[in-house]
């Protein structure tokens, strides 16, 4: 049997709705429809939704009937009628169970039931692809990131070793001070400030931990910008590194360079993310890089694609994508190094400016 049309699609996930709409509220929904598409808020966006959203999208008051189903239902069933929905795409993996039920029952008509169907990801492979606009808005978020970097490292290799020195805490709050100041919005995730043996866990949590002569500084950073996110890790080596220190730095280097050489659009987020894999596996360190190799950006930070072995899908052109490859060895030291690239038909374009 043929899959029913569907007529008409219920975008519940902020950021889908901000990459369709420009609004960034949280609070609305939005209906698509084959001629015309709707913005749902309430009074405490209206005004935002006025100023920001693209031409042509119709926005609807909900502040009134939103607390009365009865209403609520009467002014739904009407865009419904109108459009001739029988079949409404809705976001699985965005919409509660809760809220799904509430569509569902206004979505109820006597002229008959409308059929629910999944479009999870149909939105999201959309924003895989960046316009140019996108990307300026990507470049100019890393420039800021680089800019809190630059500051962030030279406090580094001051203060490590004295007895003024500094806890991952207050480097992780001076982080979001230098972001600000130099124009963020907002940052794109909590920093990732790792001294010593606490650099060895990926994803570690800033914590009074105070930087010491021989540490080596994982710093994990990203900030936003007029709703575009940036993201770049550096691991700071100390000034004169163990042998140890060194190897581990320059394999984990060599197979970023490699993933950013051999990248390019066609291939699949499995093949991307063998690339450095496989050099950091050839070395015997196989076993402590156990993170994806990457994944794509934009208005989120963890966006599609990925790179990894259950990413059978194929980069596109003209996506923006991390390339973060990483050896933590326990109890030691770690080492990870993240630039951001745009996919292209022939490699990658590297949108990192920070050396390595
Ligand atoms: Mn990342």
């Amino acid at each position: 049997m043929p899959h029913p049309p569907i007529q008409a699609k219920l975008i519940t996930n902020r950021s889908n709705i901000s990459y369709l709409s420009g609004f960034t509220g949280s609070a609305g929904f939005m209906l698509l429809t084959k001629n015309k598409d709707y913005l749902f808020t309430d009074s405490r966006y209206i005004e935002r939704a006025k100023n920001t959203i693209k031409k042509g999208i119709e926005i609807i008051d909900v502040t009134r009937v939103w607390r009365n189903p009865e209403e609520l239902k009467k002014s739904w069933q009407k865009i419904l009628k109108k459009h001739r929905v029988k079949v409404l795409g809705v976001e699985e993996d965005d919409l509660t169970v809760a809220k799904f039920k509430k569509f569902k029952k206004i979505s109820k008509s006597k002229n008959g039931k409308i059929k629910f169907t999944d479009i999870s990801g149909e939105i999201e492979t959309k924003r895989e692809t960046k316009t140019e606009k996108e990307i300026q808005l990507i470049k100019r978020s890393q420039r800021i990131n680089e800019k809190v970097f630059v500051e962030i490292k030279k406090i580094v290799q001051v203060l490590r070793g004295r007895s003024s020195t500094i806890s991952e805490m207050d480097l992780a709050w001076k982080i979001k001070e230098l972001a600000h100041k130099y124009g963020a919005d907002d940052i794109a995730f909590d920093p990732i400030v790792a001294f010593g043996k606490n650099s060895a866990i990926p994803h570690h949590q800033p914590g009074k931990t105070r930087l010491k002569k021989q540490d080596v500084t994982l710093i994990d950073i990203g900030v936003k910008y007029k709703g575009y996110c940036s993201d770049m890790t550096r691991t700071i080596l100390p000034r004169k590194p163990s042998p140890q220190q060194k190897e581990i730095y320059n394999i984990v280097l060599t197979a970023q360079k490699e993933a950013i050489k051999k990248i390019r659009a066609g291939i699949t987020g499995k093949k991307a993310d063998s690339y450095s894999r496989s050099i950091i596996e050839k070395a015997g360190y196989g076993d402590y890089y156990e993170h994806a190799g990457g994944h794509g950006i934009g208005i989120d930070i963890h966006e599609s694609p990925s790179l990894s072995e259950n990413y059978t899908k194929k980069l596109k052109k003209n996506s923006v994508i991390t390339i973060e490859p990483g050896i933590y060895i326990p109890g030691k030291f770690g080492v990870r190094i993240e630039d951001m690239v745009i996919v292209t038909e022939k490699g990658t374009t590297n949108l990192t400016k920070t050396s390595k």
